[in-house]
C-alpha cells in the first residue's frame, strides 16, 4: 500500500483547525504515515461544484489526484465531502478516456496530467479496513464511557456501489471504530439520514436544512446520548453551528459535536482543549468534566 496525503479540504483548516490537528496527532499515534498534500485546493465540494458542471468539478478533483500521483501517494481524506468528490472523480476518470483527455487538456496548461494511479481514502473507511477496530481498541487508554449518537453523513454510504463499506441502510463499521473508543454507540431513529447541510441546502435553504437537523437532534435527545460522533466537518459545522441557531428558535440541546479524529483523541489521553473542541460553538463543561474525570480515573492505564 502506498503512503498517504492528507487532504484537508476548505472547512477543517479554516473553521475547525481542532479536528486538523487532532486527525495528525492520533494518525502519528496508530504509527500511520502520512504527510500534507501540498497545493491542494477545494476537492471540490460534490453537492455544489458538481451539480452545476460536470467538467469542471471533473477537472478541479483531476488536478488535486495529480498532485497526490505526482508523489506517488494515496490520498486520505477526513470529510465526506471530500471523499465523494475525490472518490468519484477518480473512478469516473479512470473509466472513462474521453473525459480523461477532456480534463487532461485543461491540466496540460498548468504542466500537470491525470493518469489515474491513486485510490482515496476516508479516514474512518482506512481505519475499519485497512488498521481495524481491534488494533484502535488496543491502542485505547482512556476507555471514552460516554453515549455517542454516531452520524455517518451520506457521502460516506453512497453510492453503495462504489462505497463498498457495508450498506447504507444498517451500516455498522464506524459504531464499531467509535465502540472501540470504549463507548456505546446509542442506536436512533432516523440515524442514516441527512444532517441537513449537504448539496448546498444549508447555503440556499437555511430553515430546510434546520429542519432536518432538528428531526435528528431531538432524536438523539430522546435516545439520551452525550455527544454527536460525525466524521464529516459540514456535519460537524451543521450540529454546531445549527444548535446555536436552533437556540434563538428556544429550541436547546447542548450536545457536544466530535469528529471521530477528535474523540479517538479523548482516548488516547489528549484533552477537550488538545483536540480543539473548544473550537466548537456548542462547548458542554458538563461533558468536559465526565471527560476529565475518566482520564483521570484511568491512571493505571498510563
Ligand atoms: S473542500 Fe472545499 S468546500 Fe470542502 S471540506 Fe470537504 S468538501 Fe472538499
Ligand atoms: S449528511 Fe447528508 S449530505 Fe452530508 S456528508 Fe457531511 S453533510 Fe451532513
Ligand atoms: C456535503 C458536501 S459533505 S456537499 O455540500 O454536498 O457538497
Amino acid at each position: 500500500m502506498k503512503e498517504l496525503s492528507l487532504f484537508l479540504g476548505c472547512l477543517i483548516p479554516n473553521r475547525y483547525p481542532g479536528i486538523e490537528k487532532a486527525t495528525k496527532l492520533v494518525l502519528d499515534r496508530l504509527g500511520i504515515k502520512w504527510s500534507e498534500l501540498k497545493e491542494a485546493s477545494c476537492c471540490p465540494a460534490p453537492g455544489v461544484f458538481r451539480s452545476f458542471d460536470k467538467i469542471t468539478w471533473l477537472t478541479v478533483a483531476s488536478r488535486n489526484l495529480a498532485l497526490a500521483e505526482e508523489k506517488d501517494t494515496d490520498i486520505l481524506t477526513i470529510c465526506n465531502g471530500c471523499f465523494s468528490s475525490l472518490m468519484d472523480a477518480n473512478n469516473i476518470l479512470k473509466n472513462d478516456a474521453v473525459l480523461r483527455d477532456e480534463v487532461n487538456s485543461h491540466l496540460k496548461k498548468i504542466g500537470k496530467e491525470y493518469t489515474g494511479t491513486v485510490e482515496v481514502r476516508h479516514i474512518i473507511d482506512f481505519l475499519y479496513k485497512d488498521i481495524g477496530a481491534h488494533k484502535v481498541r488496543n491502542a485505547i487508554e482512556k476507555p471514552l464511557e460516554v453515549r455517542a449518537a454516531v452520524h455517518y453523513g451520506c457521502h460516506l454510504l453512497k453510492p453503495t456501489k462504489d462505497r463498498k463499506l457495508g450498506g447504507a441502510e444498517c451500516p455498522v463499521f464506524f459504531d464499531e471504530l467509535v465502540e472501540a473508543t470504549g463507548a456505546v454507540s446509542v442506536p436512533y431513529e432516523g440515524k442514516t439520514s441527512c444532517c441537513g447541510a449537504g448539496g448546498g441546502v444549508r447555503s440556499a435553504m437555511l430553515e430546510t436544512s434546520l429542519k432536518m437537523t432538528e428531526y435528528k437532534l431531538e432524536r438523539m435527545k430522546k435516545a439520551g446520548v452525550d455527544c454527536i460522533v460525525d466524521a464529516c466537518p459540514f456535519c460537524h459545522l451543521q450540529y454546531d453551528g445549527g444548535q446555536v441557531e436552533l437556540a434563538k428558535a428556544g429550541k436547546t440541546y447542548n450536545l457536544p459535536v466530535i469528529h471521530y479524529s477528535q474523540f479517538l483523541g479523548l482516548a488516547f489521553g489528549y484533552t477537550p482543549e488538545e483536540v480543539g473542541l473548544h473550537l466548537n460553538a456548542i462547548v458542554s463543561p458538563g461533558f468536559e468534566e465526565k471527560i476529565a474525570s475518566i482520564q483521570k480515573g484511568n491512571k493505571l492505564l498510563e
